[in-house]
């Protein structure tokens, strides 16, 4: 996929560039700029020292040296001091700046750190922010495969409201599809939970399966008709009617994953391009799913096409149903996914970022 986030250390990352987090000097420092030139040797100083410097929000490049990396870019972000002196602007222009000398050196793939977000302070979710768009952006018009080097844990932080709504919602969705024995009795009782809960129980702390989340969830249970606790699975149409022939069911084939991807790329008035570049899939891999009609993309493939179409719940669900996969309660995954769909975000590095901090696969 052309964006990805990785936990490595840079220096060991084996593709066509990668950036570094410099100074105006270029002649080295500490934090990755120190890391990169341990790892290159001396000759890169070499070479840095006939480059005249950087300006802040500016990138040059130079050779890779003893690095997997055929060459280095070297740019300089802002120092932080408090967001209003033109730090997001220069920081955007370093990630500008790198691609387009990535690009113009023929560079199929580039790996970038956090720039700025160390010693010069930037907020790490501010900087993983602009590091998203810049990236993501670029990709929509290039090819090239980006890396987003994640070097500490704390350095992937999406928003803290985020991530307690989602553990929320993971709890609400955990409950429903593991009632203890309480909710079923109480389920099975008729008891209608619509009544607020005791002060005690509403002041009580959000978390993993906190115990807010857990009444809201088991009173949302005690209140749901059977029917919906599960997804409807509909039935096509032309299902053959039980008792015919092997041969006439098999006629009755449904629309394959492709086809399906296909019309609704169209139904949508997307290019191909678009639709891939959105869900964060590479060309050739779409490719193959259009030259042939009974491809099995992975589930995150197939979530990743139904994001990046915007299709609502039971679309997903049915478009995930053609690959061979469903979304389910079981899943922490599953509902991570469940919870950006239903709230209609459909930004898939924005998932992705969710699915990291949740130590899950990424789209
Ligand atoms: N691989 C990937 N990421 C790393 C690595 C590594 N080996 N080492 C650190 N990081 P910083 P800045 C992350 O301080 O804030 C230097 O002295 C780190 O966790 O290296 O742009 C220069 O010479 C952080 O998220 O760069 C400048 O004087 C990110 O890389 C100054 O620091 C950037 O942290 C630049 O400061």
């Amino acid at each position: 996929m052309p964006l990805k986030f990785v936990r490595n250390d840079i220096t060991k990352m084996e593709c066509d560039a990668i950036v570094n987090a410099a100074n105006n000097s270029l002649l080295g420092g500490g934090g990755v700029d120190g890391a990169i030139h341990a790892a290159a040797g001396p000759e890169l100083l070499e070479e840095c020292r006939t480059l005249g410097g950087c300006d802040t929000g500016k990138a040059k490049i130079t050779k890779g040296y003893r690095l997997p990396a055929k060459y280095v870019i070297h740019t300089v972000g802002p120092v932080w001091r408090d967001g209003r002196h033109g730090e997001p602007e220069l920081l955007h222009s370093c990630y500008r700046e790198s691609l387009a000398l990535a690009k113009e050196y023929g560079c199929e793939s580039v790996a970038f750190p956090l720039i700025s977000a160390g010693v010069y302070g930037y907020p790490k979710d501010q900087a993983l922010k602009v590091a998203v768009d810049e990236i993501s952006d670029f990709l929509l018009k290039n090819d090239m495969t980006a890396y987003i080097v994640i070097y500490g844990r704390a350095e992937f932080n999406i928003g803290k409201k985020l991530i307690s709504d989602i553990e929320e919602y993971i709890d609400e969705c955990y409950i429903k599809e593991h009632p203890d024995q309480r909710v079923q009795q109480s389920y099975a009782a008729g008891i209608a939970a619509s009544a607020p809960l005791p002060p005690k129980q509403e002041k009580k702390k959000r978390g993993i399966f906190g115990r807010k989340a857990k009444d809201r969830a088991e009173a949302a249970y005690s209140q749901m008709p059977e029917e919906e606790m599960f997804y409807e699975l509909s039935i096509p149409e032309n299902a053959p009617a039980a008792g015919g022939s092997l041969d006439d069911a098999l006629k009755n084939i449904d629309e394959s994953f492709s086809q399906m991807l296909l019309r609704k790329i169209d139904e949508k008035g997307m290019t191909d391009a678009e639709c891939y570049k959105k869900a964060n899939i590479d060309r050739k891999l779409f490719s193959k799913i259009r030259s042939d009609v009974n491809y099995r993309p992975s589930k995150p493939t197939a979530i990743a096409f139904a994001i990046a179409l915007e299709l609502p719940m039971r679309e997903l669900q049915d478009m995930l149903m053609k690959a061979g996969y469903a979304l389910s309660h079981s899943s922490k995954f599953d509902i991570i996914i469940e919870y950006f769909v239903k709230n209609g975000r459909y930004d898939i590095f924005e998932i992705n970022e969710a699915l990291f901090a949740f130590d899950q696969v990424l789209l």
